[in-house]
């Protein structure tokens, strides 16, 4: 074996190079193994995902983790402006300020502003003597970010970061991990069916999401309320909001359609599915129950034919038994249903 290195300086050179190539692919694969195993120093947001409603405020800390005799920190921590504002906590002092937690607080604070512009939050600060340094055990909070006028989920990623320990006399800085956070903001997005009797085209159902609270009464609203979202179903019956206010904001759900009973939700109106409504055919004079003017509107009309026809309850264009038996089959119930499935 030795002959053959010696007589060859291709294949000793050869085999060099792939035993190089070897320890460097073992070595890239060791923090990863590593992390996993034993998680080294980091440094993070807490929580790593902060759930706010739309317009709200809420606050992260950043720590930093498994860290010995550290000494200063220094991070830039970037947001989407246009989802989120840092809350300024220092309005003694101009721009925007974040909250620098003991006892960096106490010590040599550099920078601990936020651009509310460019998107960013930047801290810079050491402890000075005769401040021990700390031991971080598992996560300790060095700064505190209140956010607020959130809109939108925004991903919190540290662009750069420095952890410095001091020890023995001796000032290094300490290879860490950045571990990023988020913002998350639930869209509020009520939806569902509505099913229309005697028909198989669901289409054209309003369906109306309000602040304002449901009404009692079994009378029919007439109008819409300013300010409340407005959609309509489509063939299948199915509608979707996609509201810009939190949940809180909106007490009820409701609609209506030519022909039948209203329909709504109270609140706390669900964000995601609410179901199924079944709405039942018979009130052509939208006073919301089915009943003797609803019959004799229909005898009147009986036999009519073309497009629009109130007493057309099932819209098939002419006006006849089919309308008079759905109706008289209802008779007596009032709306507005609330029965979902
Ligand atoms: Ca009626
Ligand atoms: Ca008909």
């Amino acid at each position: 074996m030795d002959a053959q290195f010696k007589v060859s300086g291709n294949i000793v050179r050869g085999i060099g190079l792939t035993i190089m190539a070897i320890v460097l692919v073992v070595s890239a694969a060791q923090p990863v193994g590593l992390a996993l195993a034993n998680p080294g120093p980091w440094i993070g947001v807490i929580p790593s995902t902060l759930t706010l409603s739309s317009g709200g405020t809420g606050a992260t800390e950043i720590r930093v983790g498994e860290v010995n005799d550290l000494y200063g920190v220094e991070f830039t921590l970037t947001f989407n402006p246009a989802c989120v504002r840092v809350k300024d906590n220092d309005s003694t002092r101009s721009g925007v300020q974040i909250e620098v937690l003991a006892p960096f607080s106490s010590g040599a604070v550099v920078n601990y502003t936020a651009d509310n512009t460019a998107g960013k939050v930047m801290f810079a600060a050491s402890l000075i003597t005769p401040t021990a340094p700390v031991n971080t055990g598992t996560g300790f909070a060095v700064a505190r970010i209140t956010w607020e006028n959130a809109t939108c989920s925004t991903a919190l990623i540290f662009s750069s970061s420095k952890l410095v320990s001091y020890s023995g006399g001796v000032v290094s800085e300490v290879t860490h991990e950045r571990r990023s956070g988020q913002i998350d903001i639930p869209v509020f997005a009520p939806k569902g069916t509505v099913t229309l009797e005697g028909r198989t085209n669901y289409s054209g159902v309003e369906v109306y999401l309000s602040q304002q609270a449901c009404p009692s009464v079994t009378a029919m609203w007439t109008e819409p309320i300013s300010g409340v979202l407005k959609t309509v179903t489509n063939a299948a019956g199915y509608f979707e909001f996609t509201a810009p206010l939190p949940a809180a904001s909106y007490s009820c759900l409701r609609g209506y359609k030519q022909g039948y009973l209203s329909f709504m939700k109270r609140a706390p109106v669900p964000s995601g599915s609410l179901g199924t409504i079944d709405l039942l055919a018979g009130n052509v004079n939208q006073d919301n129950c089915i009943n003797i003017f609803d019959l004799t509107q229909i005898g009147s009309d009986f036999g009519k034919s073309g497009s629009d026809l109130r007493s057309d309850l099932n819209g098939d264009g002419v006006v006849n038994i089919l309308d008079l038996t759905l109706a008289a089959k209802n008779f007596g119930q009032c709306g507005p249903v609330e029965n979902w499935r």
